[in-house]
Formats: C-alpha cells, sequence, structure tokens
C-alpha cells in the first residue's frame, strides 16, 4: 500500500481520509521536521505514512524507536533544538513514556520554531488492547494542553492547532484519538504543505531544559503559573469549544456537554429522541474552558456529561459548578460511587448512539422514535470467528513442537509447567487448545513474571516473548534473571519484525524490506545474547522445506527446560522463523497440495496443527488455496508425505 496520496493534490480539494491520514497531512500542512513513534493499534498508520514519505516532504527524520520511552526522548531533544515535531503511540505506550515526559512537560526551549505535538491513541473497548485505559487521566499531572477531534476532518485541523498552541506557550500538546476517529474514514479538505522553518542556529540552554532541583522548581511555576495560564486563556476563546444548537429550547431544560466522538453519537441520540438540546463540545480538552463551561451550565436545571471510560470532564465540571455556586443537577457516571446503578453511563467500554440515547431518556423520560431498548439488547448474528494466527504463521509451529516438549517434560520429570506470556501475534497461543497462558501483563513482562515463580517453586516456568517486545522492554528482565540465577525457560520467538502491528521494524529487523532501512543498522539478537553470557540456543528456518525443523524444535526445547530443572539456571532458546506476511511481500511461495491418493486423513495437518486453511473434505485433507501462504509446515509434518508443492495427479 503505497502512502503517496497524503501528499499529492492541492489546496481546497477533497480527500477520503482516515483519520490517522488526515493527522499525519495536519503535521505535512504544520511544518513537521521530526516523527517519532512506537507502533500500536489504532495509532500505527502515522509511523508508517511518515516513514513512507518523510524524504518526499523534506522531514529531517523519522523513526521507529525501540520503545515509547525512546520515542518521547527523541522526540523531546528535538523539540528543545528547535525542530517542528510530532511523537505518536497508544495508550498504553504513554505509561512507557511517562517517566521522560514529566521532566519535558516542565522544559521551556528557547527557540522560537520549538513545536511538539504527541499523539495518543486511545483505544476504548479494547479492541486491540491489553487492557481498556483513559489517558487522559494523564493531563492533570502532566499540566499540559490537550485537544481531541471527533471526526478525519476535525484531526487535520486539530493537528494545525495543536502545533501551533505548542509553538505559541512552548508546552507541548497531546492530542488524543480513539479507534473510532484514528480509523474512520471521511472526506477532508486539505490545506498547503509547508515548509520546514528550523533554524540551524539554536540554543539548548541547561536553565531550561535539565531536570534539577536547581531549575525545575521555578520552571515548574512558569509552567503551571503562566504557561498552562494562556493555554486556559486559549481554551476559554478557541473555536475548538462551541455551543451547538445554542437557541434550542426543552421542557427538560436539558443541556449536553461532551468531546471527541461522542459528540457524534450525541448527535444521532437527539435524532432518535427527537429532542432539541444546546450541545457544549468541548475539542480543548485541557485545560477545559472553565468560563465558559460556566455560562453554560447556568442556562440549564440539568446537564449530562458524555464521554467515554472515565470521568474527566464530569469530575471537573462538577467542581466548576460547585466553585461557581450552581445548583443545578450534573448527570453521567457519578465518579464518587463505585456503583454502575447509580450513574446513568458505564465507566467501561466503548459508547455507541443507542447508549447515549438511553441514558438521555432516563433522565428525560422522553419517549424515543425507535424501540431503544430492543436495539440495544438485539443479539446480532455474525458468524463466529476465533482469534487465530495467519495460515503460515511461524509461531504456530514454535506452538505445534512446544506441545510435544511440554508433554514430554510433564511425563518423563513429572514437573509442573507454567507459561508467562507477553504480548505480540504469539499471545494467540494462550487459547484453547494449546492454552500457553498462565500469566499475562504488559508489553515486557513475560520473562519477569516467571522468575516471580520460579524462585518460589520447583515447577518449569517458561516465558513466551517476541523479538519486537524483547527489544521493548524484555531486555532489563533478562537481564535481571540471568544476574539473580532465575531458573527459567525464556523461549525468544524472532519472527523478524513487530508482527502483530503491521510488521514494523525493530532494532533486530532486517531493515532492507523497509522503507527507511537504509538510514539503519540491524542489530544482530543471537550475538546480542550470547554477549549476556547466559546459555543460548538458537535455531533458525531458513529453507523451504527441513524434514527435521520441528523434531528439532521439540527436542531443543525439551532438553533446555529439562536442564533447567536439572541446572537450577536460566535457559534461551532462540527460535528464528520469520512472519510469513512479510515474507510473502517480497516473495511468492509455493503453495501446498493434499495427494488423495496418498493422504489417509489422520488430521495431522488440521487437527493438531490446525493450519486454519486446512480442514477435511471427502475423507481426505483439504487445502484452500486461495488461502494457502505457503510456509510448507504442512509438508513437514504429514506422516503420510501426502501434502506437496507440485503434484501432477489428482490434488484437492
Ligand atoms: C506499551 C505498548 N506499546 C505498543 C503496543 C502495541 N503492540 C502490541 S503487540 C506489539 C509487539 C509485537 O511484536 P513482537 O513481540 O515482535 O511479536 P509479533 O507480533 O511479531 O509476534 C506491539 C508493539 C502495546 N501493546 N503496548
Ligand atoms: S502477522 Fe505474522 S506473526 Fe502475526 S499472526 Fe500473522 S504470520 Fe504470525
Ligand atoms: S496449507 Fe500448509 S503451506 Fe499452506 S499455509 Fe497452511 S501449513 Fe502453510
Amino acid at each position: 500500500m503505497s502512502y503517496n496520496k497524503i501528499v499529492e493534490g492541492t489546496p481546497g480539494d477533497e480527500k477520503f481520509f482516515l483519520g490517522n491520514e488526515a493527522i499525519a497531512r495536519g503535521a505535512i500542512e504544520s511544518g513537521i521536521d521530526v516523527y517519532t513513534y512506537y507502533p500500536g493499534t489504532p495509532s500505527s498508520e502515522i509511523g508508517e505514512i511518515f516513514s513512507e514519505i518523510f524524504k518526499k516532504v523534506g522531514m529531517k527524520w523519522v523513526e521507529s524507536s525501540i520503545n515509547e520511552k525512546v520515542a518521547i526522548e527523541v522526540a523531546g531533544a528535538a523539540y528543545a533544538r528547535g525542530a517542528t515535531v510530532m511523537v505518536g503511540m497508544k495508550n498504553v505506550g504513554l505509561n512507557v513514556a511517562s517517566d521522560p515526559l514529566f521532566a519535558l512537560a516542565t522544559t521551556r526551549p528557547k527557540n522560537k520554531n520549538s513545536a511538539l505535538v504527541i499523539l495518543i491513541a486511545d483505544d476504548p473497548q479494547q479492541h486491540s488492547s491489553a487492557v481498556e485505559m483513559d489517558s487522559r487521566n494523564y493531563l492533570k499531572i502532566f499540566k499540559i494542553p490537550a485537544l481531541e477531534p471527533s471526526n478525519p476532518q476535525e484531526c487535520l485541523e486539530y493537528t494545525k492547532r495543536a502545533f501551533q498552541i505548542s509553538r505559541e506557550i512552548k508546552l507541548p500538546v497531546i492530542l488524543r484519538t480513539v479507534t473510532m476517529v484514528s480509523h474512520s474514514r471521511s472526506n477532508v479538505t486539505i490545506g498547503d504543505i509547508k515548509e520546514s522553518e528550523m533554524d540551524d542556529n539554536f540554543d539548548l540552554s541547561k536553565e531550561v531544559n535539565v531536570a534539577s532541583r536547581i531549575y525545575f522548581l521555578k520552571l515548574k511555576e512558569d509552567q503551571i503559573y503562566h504557561r498552562m495560564r494562556l493555554a486556559l486563556e486559549l481554551s476559554e476563546n478557541s473555536s475548538l469549544n462551541q455551543i451547538k444548537n445554542e437557541n434550542e429550547k426543552n421542557e427538560q431544560e436539558l443541556g449536553i456537554i461532551t468531546s471527541g466522538v461522542s459528540y457524534s453519537y450525541v448527535n444521532e441520540a437527539l435524532e432518535f429522541l427527537n429532542l432539541k438540546a444546546p450541545v457544549l463540545k468541548i475539542g480543548f480538552i485541557n485545560p477545559l474552558p472553565e468560563k465558559l463551561i460556566t455560562s453554560f451550565l447556568r442556562k440549564f436545571k440539568q446537564v449530562i456529561v458524555i464521554e467515554e471510560m472515565d470521568t474527566f470532564m464530569e469530575t471537573q465540571i462538577m467542581a466548576i459548578a460547585q466553585m461557581n455556586g450552581l445548583e443545578l443537577k450534573i448527570h453521567g457516571k457519578n465518579p464518587f460511587s463505585f456503583d454502575n446503578k447509580q450513574g446513568i453511563l458505564s465507566m467501561i467500554g466503548e459508547l455507541n448512539p443507542t447508549k447515549t440515547a438511553l441514558a438521555i431518556q432516563k433522565i428525560t423520560k422522553i419517549k424515543p422514535r425507535i424501540d431503544l431498548e430492543y436495539i440495544f439488547g438485539k443479539k446480532y448474528e455474525t458468524v463466529g470467528r476465533k482469534s487465530i494466527m495467519c495460515p503460515g504463521c511461524p509461531h504456530r509451529t514454535t506452538g505445534f513442537a512446544l506441545q510435544k516438549a511440554i508433554k514430554k517434560i510433564k511425563s518423563k520429570l513429572g514437573k509442573e509447567v507454567y507459561f508467562f506470556q507477553d504480548i505480540g501475534c504469539y499471545t494467540l497461543l494462550s487459547y484453547p487448545p494449546l492454552s500457553f497462558a498462565n500469566m499475562k501483563y504488559c508489553m515486557g513482562s513475560s520473562i519477569a513474571l516467571a522468575q516471580g515463580v520460579a524462585h518460589t517453586s520447583d515447577s518449569l516456568n517458561v516465558a513466551i516473548i517476541g523479538d519486537g517486545t524483547f527489544f521493548h522492554s524484555g531486555i532489563p528482565a533478562l537481564l535481571n534473571g540471568i544476574y539473580n540465577r532465575a531458573p527459567i525457560l525464556v523461549l525468544i520467538l524472532d519472527n523478524g519484525w513487530i508482527g502483530m502491528t503491521g510488521q514494523q521494524p525493530h532494532p533486530g529487523s532486517d531493515v532492507r524490506h523497509y522503507y527507511d532501512g537504509k538510514f539503519k543498522n540491524k542489530i544482530d539478537l543471537g550475538i546480542f545474547l550470547e554477549g549476556t553470557g547466559a546459555n543460548v540456543s538458537s535455531i533458525k528456518r531458513v529453507e523451504t522445506k527441513d524434514e527435521n525443523y520441528i523434531s528439532k524444535l521439540n527436542d531443543l526445547i525439551y532438553n533446555r527446560g529439562s536442564d533447567v530443572l536439572k541446572e537450577k539456571n536460566l535457559q534461551i532458546v532462540l527460535i528464528q522463523d520469520e512472519c510469513i506476511q512479510k515474507v510473502v511481500k517480497r516473495e511468492e511461495l509455493t503453495k501446498r497440495k493434499v495427494d488423495v491418493e496418498l493422504c489417509n486423513n489422520c488430521g495431522v495437518c488440521y487437527n493438531q496443527f490446525l493450519c486454519p486453511v486446512i480442514s477435511e473434505a471427502d475423507e481426505v485433507a483439504y487445502i484452500d488455496l486461495n488461502e494457502c501462504l505457503g510456509c510448507g509446515i504442512c509438508e513437514e509434518i504429514c506422516p503420510s508425505n501426502a501434502i506437496k508443492g507440485e503434484i501432477n495427479n489428482e490434488v484437492k
């Protein structure tokens, strides 16, 4: 897929953009110099776009950093020296980046063009996240401004505005999106691409850049009582905060306050209820425009705050009402009760127009135009779809070998085996039938979790971690385990890329196969691991056909697992087999077929190995040739030699 369309067109053209594409365009229209990111759904496309086009638009630098902490540090220094910078990540990425961001938020670049926008993509309902997290709560700790767009056009405009604010008041600005905004698509009117205005001379004075007691208490005062005050003034007067339907009246004397994607849900909900109500749409979400909110609250007997997840706005609006002596009723989630029956909205999951309409109906008792309860309760018949790895995924091969090795360990050595999972495509090995998961937290935690049980039990504790995750945050935990002599088995599933988020590169990737590869160096993971002094065993699948690969892998896991139990030390098995999705983008692999003369329908390929494109048909195995990606593992595991690349007789 090419992202050239982001740079094409003349001002005034309409482009059918994803929210994330519109954000990238907005950054180009702001003269962006540097983009750093760590991939994570729903934010990853922006990094992909800049990696492809950065030279075309004269940007100085783009990188998929090793993790979010490093991404924000690289970005922060570029910002300090006067560049126009954006850094992107998903919600939980902000946890990883939060330590340096505390210092960065207080710094005050002395260079005219310094501007920094931090793109944080939240994922209400955890569509593609291990936890549901509302990143807006960080805004109160960091004390930096934030904007939240509600559709792709606003994604472009708010990005430009965020750069302007940051440049003007010298604070980083968070641009917060959610999945339904980042991944929605609509017509977006584009503007002019702006050239970089970065100056070659810059000032890196320690007084504003060195976090220390000597400088930072004073700078914090400037941050809170000067720069955030300026931000508040901007928020009070911002066209991003708007009262819609201002002159509408309703019998219930109800006003609505909302922001981001919830604004779209409110509009539809009002239609369902045939209700006319003024809506305060907040686009400048931190600091909230206190005066504007107060004057809005004064007009109503009751106000409902509609926002997803936490009560970020609701709690503040309650405080604003109290401070201004207003006695109206504020509805929402009741932030103080921790009782979901007390509020009319839930703190969990995504909103939608029906949920929003039902909440408004509860307080207004309006009879809706449509049967909301029916729509809410309706179970739609959808085709059941399990979470499965791609056909040809190397992790399936590892899972197959691991299953056999563990069975042998349990029967021969009589030990319990526990699995500590990490975040990546291999997480899918956690689910039945393999169920290789007893614990899982966040990126990089598997190796330390295994240590916690291994130090207190004589079981075999196996950490399963991908290469991308290992580089991201697994390295400190591994070194901790080596240093503390933790008796654990660490399986590093090196498929060469950050598979789950779309095959982005990490420091161990063969970056010849990535857009910006010529600007990178590859770090050899095997040599790196050897350098730790730990016991490292490696296996690599190179040939398209290696009849012994699975049995070699199986033996390796069994032997190293046994060593952990016998020798009470840490063993690493590095399994190198490239993500098939990356391979098939470069080369066409030979699809496999079943020789019906030889197949005795033992089911090893479809019942045990579980390649999703192999099934049983007419009492033999059948491969769907439209879906087979040609990894060739089925050919290796078939006990009857019935699966082949090229066969002339009747095939299935
Ligand atoms: C802190 C954090 N940042 C980003 C993500 C998004 N994410 C999910 S899995 C993953 C990495 C997967 O890469 P790897 O470990 O190599 O496994 P693969 O998917 O290639 O099997 C990332 C970056 C996340 N879940 N948490
Ligand atoms: S993207 Fe790659 S690693 Fe992920 S499931 Fe597909 S083949 Fe496996
Ligand atoms: S059918 Fe065989 S070759 Fe094709 S994807 Fe499945 S395991 Fe790989």
